[in-house]
């Protein structure tokens, strides 16, 4: 095995929480939270719902406007307490409820899905103009993909949910990729999680996967290229 090639094996590893305290301290962490931790999940997914909601509203107005809709498809995700909890653990932080809001940023992810590649940009970019949105971290995977092929525009944002008690600001992952990218992020995702696979297998395969995702870049983009002409040819009609 190369130097380059370890980091793959330990970032596969690192996925895994092998540690025995753990379903102690989280019973405890549960039992001892119970109603502040369903509270607190009730405002993530407000918070989940209202970018979900401002995602469609966009959509629907491009839709509108260009007779093309940008999004293929919208998915929401809810962090489950036992996945925010081995999170926590596995950093070595804090299982309490002031660490979770702190350190962890993923509980409420949205997820978008456009065809191409120039819509992420254009929808993030009408997303982080609304003057209640909060931009916290922007990591684009898509100008820098991540070592193994992995693409996406990340975003962190922060949006305020209107509670009896008066507002309240919550974080929300919005994750950004094309139908392509989503695609190799999936098989990725399977493989990560995939226990019980030879070291070499996993290695060939995940060099295989990054292959494939220089070849997905590539048609991403000239699919891209052939929209942009017709949209031009369009333009261009009297
Ligand atoms: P899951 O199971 O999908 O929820 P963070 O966890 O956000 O604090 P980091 O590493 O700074 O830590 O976040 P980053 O790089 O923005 O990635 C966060 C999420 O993006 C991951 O969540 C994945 O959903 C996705 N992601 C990032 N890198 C990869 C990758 O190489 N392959 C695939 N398939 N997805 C990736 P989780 O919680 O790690 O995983």
């Amino acid at each position: 095995m190369t130097t380059s090639e370890e980091p793959i094996i330990e970032r596969f590893k690192s996925y895994l929480t092998n540690n025995e305290d753990f379903a102690e301290e989280y019973q405890k962490f549960l039992s001892e939270n119970l109603k502040p931790l369903k509270l607190l999940m009730a405002n993530y997914r407000c918070a989940m719902m209202e970018i979900e909601t401002k995602f469609r509203v966009l959509n629907e107005e491009f839709s509108l406007d260009h007779e093309r809709s940008p999004i293929e498809n919208i998915q929401t995700r809810l962090k489950s307490i036992g996945s925010i909890s081995s999170k926590l653990k596995r950093r070595n932080l804090p299982m309490t409820i002031e660490s979770l809001e702190q350190n962890l940023n993923d509980v409420a992810g949205v997820r978008i899905i456009c065809s191409f590649p120039e819509d992420i940009y254009l929808l993030c970019d009408c997303l982080l103009r609304q003057d209640d949105i909060r931009l916290v971290e922007r990591k684009d995977y898509i100008k820098d993909p991540k070592p193994n092929g992995y693409r996406s525009l990340h975003l962190i944002v922060e949006v305020p949910i209107f509670l009896k008690d008066g507002k309240r600001w919550m974080k929300v992952e919005v994750q950004m990729r094309t139908i392509a990218m989503d695609f190799w992020a999936t098989l990725e995702h399977k493989l990560r999680y995939k226990k019980g696979l030879p070291e070499q297998m996993l290695l060939e395969l995940s060099s295989e996967l990054s292959e494939c995702a220089e070849i997905s870049a590539s048609l991403d983009q000239r699919m891209q290229d052939i929209r942009n002409r017709i949209e031009q040819e369009d333009n261009n009609l009297p």
